[in-house]
């Protein structure tokens, strides 16, 4: 019984234009006359036919509904699969950029040095992983561009971010980011060095603007056990003059070790490490100075990254530093094929 009525209140709220004020219209079949008169099980029945019909007009409603929300989802399907069509045709070069990024990056062949990536056609100037002597892999950064490129960077001076003052351990070992400053270590230099015949090549940047280089056909560094003893040799010209043949033969010194020829400490002086001899003409490794002129201390110390033979002169410190390696071979391939072509 209860459910009857709440089934006739269900419908009687359903029918009629005056749902919609929330009252009952004297037109709803629930207050006519004639409904009222009929007895029990004719109301009853009269009940099973209205909600008959209120059941169908439901059903139509749900099926409008149904064919409304069909269309609806295909309307916003369709949308979705344009926007992803418009996405393809304005994304693809990123998309492209990173597959091609990562494929690049995979298809990097494992090499001893960055002359191989120029040999296998390499061309842009980065960070690349080497795979070293004892086949640890390495990233280091390679200049692929300078002279026909297959340079490797073993020392790089820009920004003064990388501490330079370290012990002997740390010069052995290198230290620093690739894509940064660093020294890449005395160990693998001498790895490197010992395994093939290298040229040496040093670019340097003054605080004006201005760049030179110089280059020297052999260079070397004796294992640990001669403290990595420097040999460099042959010196090729260049803008830069030579400040280094005058320290070949010397061994590596840091704050930590006195290898030099003088009677105090270079290294210690310098708060650096280098092939000091007395010291010499040149301090690559030296303290990082923003602006190029070295303020002198009263006891006549300059501290700076000093190439002397640039600018004959002591006190000035340059702004940027570039020594790279590369295989005597390759740069012998080099002259060969630009004398044939040109
Ligand atoms: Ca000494």
């Amino acid at each position: 019984m209860i459910e009857l009525i709440v089934l006739i209140t269900v419908v009687c709220l359903s029918l009629g234009p005056s749902q919609s004020s929330g009252q009952h219209s004297s037109n709803s079949i629930c207050h006519t006359p004639q409904y009222r008169s009929l007895s029990f099980e004719l109301q009853n029945e009269h009940q099973c036919m209205v909600l008959e019909k209120l059941q169908a007009d439901m059903q139509a409603d749900q099926t409008s509904r149904e064919v409304l929300l069909t269309d609806l989802i295909g309307r916003i399907d369709d949308l979705r699969k344009r926007i992803m069509k418009k996405e393809k045709k304005t994304r693809p070069s990123k998309l492209r950029q990173k597959k091609e990024y990562t494929s690049s990056l995979s298809d990097v062949p494992l090499v001893r040095d960055c002359s191989e990536l120029s040999l296998n056609g390499i061309t842009r100037s980065g960070v690349y992983p080497i795979k070293l002597q004892d086949d640890r892999i390495l990233n280091l950064y390679c200049d692929l561009e300078t002279s026909n490129g297959g340079w490797t960077v073993i020392q790089r001076r820009m920004d003064g971010s990388t501490n330079f003052t370290r012990t002997w351990n740390l010069y052995a070992g290198g230290f620093g980011n690739p894509n940064g400053e660093y020294w890449l270590g005395n160990e693998i230099i001498h790895q490197l060095t010992y395994t093939s015949n290298y040229t040496l090549r040093i670019d340097m940047w003054d605080w004006d603007g201005r760049d030179a280089y110089s280059q020297w056909t052999t260079f070397r560094v004796a294992p640990e056990t001669d403290f990595y003893r420097l040999s460099v040799s042959g010196f090729e010209g260049g803008t830069a003059g030579d400040s280094l043949t005058y320290q070949s033969g010397m061994q590596f010194s840091t704050y930590d070790r006195d290898n030099d020829h003088w009677f105090a400490h270079c290294a210690q002086k310098d708060l650096s490490g280098w092939w000091y001899r007395d010291c010499g003409y040149s301090a690559l490794n030296g303290l990082y100075v923003d602006g190029g002129p070295i303020p002198i201390s009263a006891d006549g110390i300059v501290r700076g990254i000093i190439w002397y033979h640039w600018n004959r002169r002591f006190a000035y410190s340059l702004k940027r530093v570039e020594m790279k390696i590369k295989p005597r071979g390759a740069i012998d391939a080099d002259n060969e094929r630009n004398s044939r072509n040109g």
